[in-house]
């Protein structure tokens, strides 16, 4: 595998199911596999789980690994070609990708949507540099618009909670946060929903409807009591505008509406289901102290599940060094 950013790249998902919890039940499977073979993990962007978790299921795999925070330490990097480069950034993607390529045989890059451009954050301008300079395999550690080592684990913990004798329902909502977040995370969790053996619906006030290239055709539903309804799984997240039907604000907040954060009310209208939440999470604004404290709630098996995702993707990226 030479990028990780969309299912497609990790091909069958029941084959890579497999795979996940055969490494979840003996983790050290293929300790010798990444025996003199560097993983770099940069960030552009703050992490807890995704920090510790890639650099553990590097350490699985027998991998070295270093770590760089570019904001701290490193020279500010210019992201923009052709520009007088005459500001603060003392260097430039365009060596500081081939420089850095040469300490390590496989990249992961966190590089945040920056709600400036939507074009340059759709089209992945920086994780895309990071593929064309660097001659390595490239992996998003969430990026402009995709987060699939989420996905993925999120897919292992819904697999594990599923009952197992219907296709689950798995209801994705939007929910309020004071901040504008990026739509990496509902990006990705519908792309691969859809790619599943699952039902996928989701919902949204008027003005957060995802890109096509995620949902395809799939339209939200906007009464988020009706969606609740029957779900088996409910996956809560904030994110800002996707500029989809409202081009002009892309990446703003156009709802602090409280009546969507998802508390007990919220649940009651489900098939007792299970809570979902990638973390960070703000309580009290995505979800109630009592929701996600409940034996409902898998937050923390989600991100346990973090480790087994990077695993499975850094194992398939070795095999193909
Ligand atoms: C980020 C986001 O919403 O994309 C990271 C989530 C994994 N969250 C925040 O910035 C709070
Ligand atoms: N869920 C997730 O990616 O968390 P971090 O931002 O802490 O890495």
């Amino acid at each position: 595998m030479k990028q990780f950013l969309y299912p497609s790249h990790i091909g069958d998902l029941k084959t890579a199911l497999a795979e996940a919890f055969e490494i979840k039940h003996d983790r050290y499977k293929y300790e010798s596999l990444g025996h003199h073979k560097t993983a770099l993990l940069i960030f552009f962007n703050n992490s807890l789980r995704t920090r510790l978790s890639t650099q553990k299921a590097a350490l699985n795999l027998g991998m070295n690994v270093i770590v760089l925070d570019i904001n701290q330490g490193a020279w500010k990097l210019e992201t923009e070609r052709g520009v007088v480069m005459n500001g603060d950034k003392s260097e430039h993607l365009l060596e500081a990708v081939p420089v850095m390529s040469n300490y390590c045989d496989i990249i992961g890059v966190r590089t945040f949507a920056r709600f400036e451009n939507r074009t340059d954050d759709y089209t992945e301008q920086i994780l895309r540099q990071f593929i064309e300079h660097s001659g390595k395999p490239v992996f998003s550690m969430e990026s402009a618009t995709v987060h699939p080592l989420q996905a993925f684990a999120d897919l292992i913990t819904i697999e594990e909670h599923r009952a197992k004798n219907r296709r689950p329902r798995v209801v994705m909502t939007w929910a309020p946060h004071p901040k504008a977040l990026p739509q990496a995370v509902p990006n990705s969790f519908a792309q691969w929903m859809l790619a599943a053996d699952v039902d996928f619906v989701y919902t949204c006030p008027e003005g957060y409807e995802l890109d096509p290239q995620f949902v395809g055709d799939l339209k939200p539903i906007y009464n988020q009591k009706e969606a609740l309804k029957d779900a088996d799984f409910v996956y809560a997240k904030n994110w800002s505008c996707p500029g989809v039907t409202r081009p002009q604000e892309y990446g703003k907040v156009l709802s602090t509406d409280m009546s969507w954060m998802v508390d007990k009310a919220h649940m009651d209208l489900t098939n007792n289901a299970c809570f979902m939440h990638c973390l960070p999470v703000r309580r009290n604004m995505i979800v109630s102290d009592d929701v996600i404290e409940s034996p409902r709630s898998l937050v923390i098996a989600e991100a346990a599940n973090r480790e087994i995702s990077a695993t499975v993707v850094l194992k398939r990226m070795i095999e193909t060094l």
